[in-house]
């Protein structure tokens, strides 16, 4: 009973520096004198947004550390057969630590037992797998999108109040990430409810542009197409740059983004926080793409020996409007 609850004291405290530190710490000493080099295979979704390159960054950086770490990287394109193809590369290489950040939650039971089976530690970044057995992956580490999506419409409605808008019906117009990814099902489940629960905010339409500038673009040109600007009231994305690829067919539209039409967007990249303080985006809810320290700081606590818990979510909760924007783009990424 006792070491139960060492063992479980022991769990939260390293999920508590897990959470909260790995961002901003150097390779340490202790860290540095292991001369054992690990073999690492990082899966990465892709390069579809400014999120996405900001986090390959962090990781490229925190493991490019030679005498300790093999560093393999491969980028699935956003292509979940292609990922799923590396995952099994990985295994056949025998790397020491497969870390995982998985374009959709679904279809992982099969491959990831295999990896266990063959005494890889599974590592899940990012984004999280759908599935009844927990002995897949060691742990994960990752955003609370659920609450990014019930953040983004409190948000939304102080807002509304703000400027007088609370007691009209308003038409919402939701832009969601690639269908099946955590931060689609997180972010559009807390969106959903945020605003079942306002008689005022109506989904007037609801389509993927998954993550991308050129799909948001799209997307947003054929709700242009489709409906009068009088009828579109609010725009939430699921992500900056659909935002952006958004903007770009308002304006091609003559609409003005974020004055004819509220912009609501995730992530809070430099570029979209600047476009907060230019009022082309009214809000952007933050979401911290800066995982590498983090990550590389579990490999070390595994290869320690350590138990970590199952799941452990970044700090975030910042959300970036007209009267923080301006001050807050240079701590961006
Ligand atoms: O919001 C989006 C990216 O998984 C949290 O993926 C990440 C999301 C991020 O493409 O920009």
């Amino acid at each position: 009973m006792k070491n139960k609850l060492l063992l479980l004291i022991l769990i939260l405290i390293v999920n508590i520096l897990l959470a909260c530190g790995g961002d901003g710490k150097a390779i340490s000493d202790s860290e540095a004198k292991k001369s054992d080099v690990l073999v690492i295979g990082f899966v990465q979704v892709g390069a579809e947004s400014a999120w996405r390159m900001a986090n390959t960054e962090s990781f490229k950086e925190a493991f490019d550390f030679k005498q300790r770490y093999d560093f393999r990287f491969f980028d699935s394109q956003n292509n979940p057969t292609l990922q799923q193809t590396a995952v099994y590369d990985f295994i056949a290489q025998e790397v020491d630590y497969i870390i995982l950040a998985p374009i959709e939650e679904y279809g992982w039971d099969e491959i990831l037992a295999e990896a266990r089976d063959a005494g890889i530690p599974v590592i899940l970044t990012d984004r999280m797998i759908e599935t009844d057995d927990d002995s897949l992956f060691v742990t994960w580490v990752g955003g609370d999108f659920l609450k990014e999506g019930l953040d983004a419409i409190k948000w939304l409605e102080n807002y509304l109040i703000s400027i007088g808008r609370d007691n009209k019906p308003l038409n919402v117009f939701h832009m969601q990430g690639t269908i099946g990814s955590s931060p689609q099902l997180g972010r559009t489940e807390g969106i959903s409810t945020g605003i079942a629960n306002n008689e005022n905010l109506i989904l007037k339409a609801q389509e993927t542009g998954d993550f991308t500038i050129a799909k948001g673009q799209e997307v947003m040109e054929q709700w242009l197409r489709n409906y009068p600007l009088s009828k579109i009231d609010i725009l939430i994305a699921e992500n900056d740059d659909m935002a952006f690829g958004a903007i770009r067919a308002m304006q091609a539209f003559g609409i003005k983004p974020g004055e004819d039409i509220i912009i609501i967007s995730f992530d809070a990249g430099k570029e979209a926080v600047q476009a907060v303080a230019d009022g082309l985006i009214n809000c952007t809810i933050e979401s911290n793409p800066i995982h590498g320290r983090r990550v590389r700081q579990i490999v070390e606590f595994l290869d320690a020996g350590a138990i970590l818990g199952k799941r452990s979510y970044v700090n975030n909760g910042m959300f970036f409007d007209i009267n923080n924007a301006a001050d807050e783009v240079i701590n961006r990424f």
